[in-house]
């Protein structure tokens, strides 16, 4: 025990925190190992239910399947097709060989740069647009080369030439599909390497097809011409290949042909600020003493070619995992084609929330406004109402103001001869025809104009006569000169100014209400039982009674059309913002559905968008032996 305590003092303080920190390292690395693995079976747990990661490209494939195909599948729209077809492709060519796809401008060196690569002629290259067809150079036992036609059949060249002047032809260039180009080299045993016809060239059928191949390529290399490069044209290209998810290599070709270092790092410097963004990597070759140091063994050329350097980044980052960089590259692009669909979709997402919230808000203030909209109609049409029953209203008094004064200018006339008066008052109600009132107020005002003139001429009769026969008898003249009675029953009359505004409105509709009173009060009054000032009572009371009634259904029927306006309104807004904007949908409920489904189909595709990142980013894919390709 104290041997333990002794060697422990022996040890001293410097070893111990050693031992510590070698604990420590101990310790993180078994956590990091357990978290990996955690984070592995979680994100496929996750996801295909593989609790491990995808070494096949089969379990890739299942993984893919399973989940982007199959969302992409579901969201059954003609826009999102194409990812899903764009997705199915990639997954159809998971086993077979990478595809490094050469691009560039015409002249640019794009066939001498893969005859460098590959350390020897065999392609064809020249000073004008050289390559005319889509060259596809494979791995075989032996070189030679075949002419694909479209039609699947395939014809050995004898040699360069005879396949040369065979494509100066056009008509015969239009028959072939692609130039197959064997040769045994290791660098191409998983790899094809496609040489395409240069951009902007002569050959424009097969630089469209070469365009085919930028969604195809597993990897881009862009050659680059020192001293015709850096075109617009150029960056539109790249930019396309950029927006398939690729990795493109920038090569700047003719090194040999730049006079100094200096201008070689200034063009370089041109090329990375004008198009950094779109490539990876940027090598300075020169394909020329590159082919020439390879063939001779030239040591010194090779390095100073500048090849060297390029091969040895191809060969870490392609050619001997071109396995894995093909799963890479699947996984990559599949996941450009999902981030496509999610952005859209994010972008329709935002545009129909947007929508819904000037639609709820729109409904809110609809909503708000409704009781204070209705509360001002009420107002308003109160004070209209007020002012439309005015007239009616004094219209009403001045008829029964008239009837009493003229009534009561005859009592005092007539004070002995009642009789007269109620025969005269008869007479006038019992002769207006009601039945007829409704359709015309002019003629109603013709009645009452005529039957006063005609009881007015009788008054006038009646007074000459009885001042005759009160002259015979010495008797008291009666006091009222005839004229002044006529001009006064005359001016009495409410009809004469007011002819226009009776003609108006629903003021037509209140009158024959009056005259109805009014005739009431004629019959009432003519039972003679009751006195004057409560008959004119009873006759205030109806008159109003009835302008009241009126303007109170008047103005309930006037509310009521206004709210079913106001509700069409709303409906209409409703409709119109539904059919423009909700994808058809007139059914609120049914956007809301569109949108939620909208939203889990979006977090679906991200989902897999970042599992696939995550893939690419953490995803340690082993060593190459390791992948199976099945
Ligand atoms: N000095 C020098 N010449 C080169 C180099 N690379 C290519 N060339 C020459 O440039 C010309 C065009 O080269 P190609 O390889 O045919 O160019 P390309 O891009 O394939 O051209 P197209 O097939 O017509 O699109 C040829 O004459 C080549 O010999 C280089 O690095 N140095
Ligand atoms: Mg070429």
């Amino acid at each position: 025990m104290s041997g333990i305590v002794d060697s422990i003092k022996e040890i001293g303080i410097l070893p111990v925190s050693i031992s510590i920190t070698a604990l420590l390292i101990i310790l993180i690395t078994v956590f990091l190992i357990i978290r990996r693995k955690k984070f592995k079976s979680v994100v496929l747990k996750e996801t295909c239910g593989v609790h491990a990661f995808p070494k096949t490209t089969h379990e890739l494939t299942l993984y893919l399947k399973d989940n982007l195909v199959k969302l992409l599948e579901d969201i059954d729209e003609e826009r999102f097709k194409q990812a899903h077809e764009t997705v199915e492709g990639y997954l159809k060519t998971i086993s077979e060989n990478f595809l490094l796809v050469v691009f560039g401008e015409f002249n640019a060196g794009k066939s001498s740069f893969i005859n460098a690569l590959l350390g020897e002629e065999i392609l064809a290259t020249g000073i004008v647009p050289t390559t005319a067809t889509i060259n596809r150079i494979c791995y075989g036992d032996t070189a030679k080369q075949e002419i694909v036609f479209n039609d699947g059949r395939t014809q050995v060249v004898e040699d360069k030439e005879a396949l040369f002047s065979y494509l100066v032809d056009e008509e015969n260039l239009k028959r072939i599909d692609y130039v197959r180009t064997f040769y045994p080299s290791n660098k191409l045993r998983h790899l094809d390497i496609i040489d395409t016809p240069g951009l902007n060239s002569v050959f424009t059928y097969h630089e469209e097809r070469a365009l085919d191949f930028v969604h195809k390529a597993d990897g881009v290399l862009w050659l680059f011409h020192p001293h015709q490069g850096g075109s617009q044209s150029e960056k539109e290209y790249l930019q396309g290949i950029k927006d398939y998810g690729k990795h493109i290599i920038g090569i700047m070709s003719h090194k040999d042909t730049i006079k100094s270092d200096e201008d070689i790092s200034r063009l370089k410097d041109f090329i990375v600020d004008n198009f950094g963004d779109f490539i990876d990597q940027l090598f300075t070759i020169s394909s020329r003493q590159a082919l020439q140091s390879t063939i001779s063994g030239d040591e010194r050329g090779y390095v100073e070619s500048g090849i060297g350097e390029t091969e040895e980044y191809l060969t870490q980052n392609i050619f001997d995992r071109t396995k894995r960089a093909k799963i890479e590259s699947v996984i990559l692009s599949s996941q450009k084609s999902a981030s496509h669909v999610s952005m859209v979709m994010g972008r329709e997402l935002e545009q129909l929330n947007e929508t819904k919230e000037f639609w709820d808000c729109i409904a809110g203030i609809i909503a708000q406004e409704d009781s204070s909209i209705n509360r001002d109609i009420h107002r308003r049409v109160l004070r209209n109402l007020q002012f439309y029953f005015e007239q009616p209203r004094a219209f009403a008094r001045q008829e029964i103001e008239k009837v009493f004064s003229c009534k009561e200018k005859f009592f005092a006339c007539f004070r002995r001869k009642r009789d007269f008066t109620f025969s005269l008052n008869n007479e006038f109600w019992e002769t207006l025809d009601t039945g007829g009132l409704e359709s015309s107020i002019g003629a109603i005002i013709e009645h009452i104009k005529q039957r006063r003139h005609e009881i007015l001429k009788r008054v006038e009769m009646e007074l000459i006569i009885e001042n005759e026969k009160r002259k015979k008898s010495g008797q008291e003249l009666l006091g009222i000169e005839n004229n002044r009675l006529a001009e006064e029953i005359h001016d009495q009359s409410p009809f004469e100014n007011n002819e226009e505004n009776l003609a108006q409105t629903f003021l037509q509709e209140d009158v024959p209400r009056v005259f109805s009173a009014h005739i009431s009060f004629a019959e009432l009054y003519g039972t003679r039982g009751k006195c004057f000032s409560q008959a004119k009572a009873e006759l205030e009371r109806m008159v109003f009674g009835s302008i009241l009634d009126r303007q109170k259904m008047l103005f309930r029927h006037i509310m009521n059309r206004l709210i079913r306006m106001n509700e069409k309104v709303n409906n209409r807004l409703v409709q119109y913002l539904s059919a423009c904007i909700l994808r058809g949908s007139s059914d609120p409920d049914e956007f809301r559905d569109m949108m939620s489904l909208l939203e889990r189909q979006k977090k679906g595709i991200d989902d897999v968008v970042d599992n696939l990142k995550r893939l690419c980013v953490c995803g340690n894919l082993g060593d190459e032996s390791s992948v199976n390709v099945n």
